[in-house]
């Protein structure tokens, strides 16, 4: 079994629960069964969180909070609870509708007694106006890039795998860069704009792979960068700026994460840091208009 920390739940939860804007596409939609044991509930955003077993065919075993699509679903359900889920899929997001209990089991640990991970010794979350500490990536195209490297130019960087199978998570970040390039380029004070993609799952994420990854999402070399490197560098570089990845001992595609976008400074000083999927490309836009 394995634990999730609280902070990561919690943020978890915040993610999910603003990507409700579930309109669905009935022609791209998918649904699944889910098993698995709720952990903790968040009826103010109609959020469960399931550690559940492998969805087959579509994602490996993780822990994670998903939205119910009407919160009379989540009558009865409780944490510790077994479930039954259907988990229908579609292609800007996710929702259960319908959710069974079969049965309860003890809970491992209350996921608020888990004690945060690395709360010293270089993993220290950076504050806005602090420097962001170099390291050193490899990109698309196979070069080796560091950090510092982007001095000069205002960015703006988030960090993703590119098979994560949540439409509401790393897709929707994919899709929302995209759609910033378009302004960015149409605004003559945004040219020193740079974005900048990091893959926490530098296995599978080769820069061959990053490099398809982008052509799909029409990425502007020019203007979008995507990065991958050493997995432990790339974890340490990014917990600084909150972001929490672990992966699971016997499936490294299980992955469980949370979301952080940040802007930083032409000088590499941190500006601004959005948590979860709970902004806009416009907002984005409008914090480096200042
Ligand atoms: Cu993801």
């Amino acid at each position: 079994m394995r634990r999730v920390p609280g902070l990561v739940l919690f943020l978890f939860v915040i993610a999910v629960s603003a990507a409700s804007n579930a309109c669905s596409h009935k022609s791209d939609e998918r649904s699944f069964t889910l098993h698995g044991q709720v952990l903790s509930l968040d009826l103010a955003h109609k959020t469960v969180v399931v550690k559940h077993e492998e969805i087959k065919g579509f994602m490996p075993a993780m822990t994670m909070p998903y939205e119910a699509q009407d919160v009379k679903l989540l009558d009865g359900i409780a944490p510790g609870d077994v479930i039954d889920a259907t988990l229908v899929v579609f292609s800007n997001g996710a929702h259960l509708t319908t959710i069974t209990k079969v049965g309860s089991a003890p809970l491992e640990k209350a996921p608020a007694e888990a004690p945060l991970p690395r709360a010293s010794s270089g993993f220290e979350l950076l504050k806005p106006g602090e420097p962001v500490p170099n390291a050193s990536f490899v990109d698309q195209d196979g070069r080796t890039r560091s950090f510092a490297d982007f001095r000069g130019d205002r960015v703006v960087m988030t960090f993703i795998y590119t098979e994560c199978p949540m439409p509401t998570f790393c897709p929707l970040l994919d899709r929302r860069f995209a759609a910033m390039q378009k302004p960015l380029g149409d605004d003559a004070a945004m040219k020193d704009v740079h974005l900048v993609t990091v893959s926490f799952d530098p296995a599978t994420d080769t820069p061959p792979v990053l490099k398809a990854h982008a052509r799909r999402l029409n990425a502007d070399p020019a203007r979008w960068t995507f990065l991958t490197g050493d997995r432990d560098e790339i974890d340490r570089f990014a917990s600084r700026f909150g972001v929490q990845v672990s992966r699971a001992m016997n499936d490294p595609r299980d992955i469980t994460h949370n979301l952080r976008t940040v802007i930083i400074d032409k000088d590499g000083k941190l500006v601004k840091v959005y948590t979860g999927n709970d902004w806009t490309p416009e907002q984005i836009l409008g914090d480096l208009r200042g």
